[in-house]
């Protein structure tokens, strides 16, 4: 799931609500972008053939959400889902910037447990997508599919989230809730699963086009992995967190595209969403360095205009683009190791595979 960035607010985020809010402290941004070109990237001539080529389609309406599935007695729950509590130091002391949480050999090997199992949920997930499947049948087969490996689907009632992961269709960023809606041929969709698994997150998402799905559409969301992949490329022992934004962006923006700024990557761990923010747009934010034990998300969203506003539904958690744009989104799991970095939610044999692979195949 994505988090709110705050900007300089750091230590509120940390315990926000991920929606979106007012954003503060935006003085420091404002001053340090004038006059560099930030902003909206002007679109350049793949922007406005892309503009040109977007299908019109029908924009996402709420559907009709089911009542909240169970969980036995016997997972492990987050302390959001009536877990044990966490112990109030702990959780005081990862909420400052700059004390992002070193994790111990025996935590990284708990955060790799919790990557495997979201890939796997997530890749069961992507697989039953077809065209007039509902998105509350993908929530079935999240929850079902965490429970089976003896896991918590972290969304469920996080700030009272009602099911078990997000689904995000065309027009909507993030924090798409399941429901009656059926996919369309056409649509493009993307599933974020986080699973909990023993006392630790594992976070990723991934789109999945339903039917044919137009050339521009299919570009957005290879552009959108490709800056995902540029953004790890970057990651290793000292890189600043700020390099991130920069390789997404800079990849982005030739296309005409935009990087919305209101969600952020977020570290991760015993705690879902934690310092350090992880700004996805070129950014000189203070945002640390990146040190060997560091766990963290990053899951750029990308829209298909220049246009970074986002809105919010009335249900609190549906974001979608001011001007109907489709925006793309995909999520891994990091954790920082000596020389560089180690996707926790990494692909494996069995998995969903990107269409370019079959496309090409
Ligand atoms: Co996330």
């Amino acid at each position: 799931m994505a988090f709110v960035e705050t900007l300089s607010s750091t230590v509120a985020a940390a315990t926000s609500r991920p929606r979106r809010v007012p954003r503060r402290g935006s003085l420091a941004l404002w001053l340090s972008t004038r006059g560099r070109g930030f902003g909206k990237p002007a679109a350049g001539q793949k922007g406005r053939e892309a503009a040109r080529a977007r299908p019109r389609l029908e924009p996402v309406r709420p559907g009709t959400v089911s009542a909240t599935r169970a969980v036995p007695e016997h997972i492990l729950r987050p302390d959001y889902a009536g877990g044990p509590k966490q112990k109030w130091a702990s959780r005081l002391l990862s909420r400052f910037p700059w004390d992002i949480e070193v994790k111990t050999p025996e935590e990284m090997d708990g955060m790799r447990r919790a990557g495997k199992v979201a890939r796997e949920v997530l890749d069961a997930a992507c697989k039953a997508v077809r065209v007039g499947t509902t998105t509350e049948e993908i929530d079935a087969i999240v929850h079902e599919e965490t429970l089976k490996r003896g896991a918590y689907p972290s969304p469920l009632l996080y700030q009272g989230f009602p099911k078990s992961c997000c689904t995000s269709i065309n027009e909507v960023v993030c924090h798409g809730i399941p429901d009656s809606r059926q996919l369309r041929d056409g649509d493009m969709m993307n599933i974020d699963v986080t699973c909990y698994v023993d006392g630790f997150h594992g976070d990723c998402s991934e789109m999945v086009l339903v039917g044919e799905v137009d050339d521009a559409g299919k570009q957005l969301v290879r552009v959108t992995y490709e800056c995902l992949m540029r953004a790890i490329s970057v990651c290793r022992p000292d890189a600043e967190y700020s390099d991130i934004g920069c390789a997404i962006e800079e990849h982005a923006k030739p296309y005409g595209y935009g990087v919305i700024r209101d969600f952020c990557g977020h570290g991760i761990g015993r705690v879902f969403h934690t310092v350090p923010n992880v700004l996805h747009y070129r950014n000189r934010e203070p945002l640390g360095r990146m040190r060997v034990g560091h766990t963290f998300t990053i899951e750029p969203m990308i829209n298909e205009s220049a246009e970074v506003r986002t809105r919010t539904w009335p249900d609190g958690w549906t974001t979608v683009t001011v001007d109907g744009a489709r925006s793309a989104q995909y999520e891994h799991t990091l954790l920082i190791v000596e020389g560089g970095v180690e996707i926790l939610t990494r692909k494996n044999g069995d998995s969903f595979p990107l269409f370019w692979e079959t496309e090409e195949a």
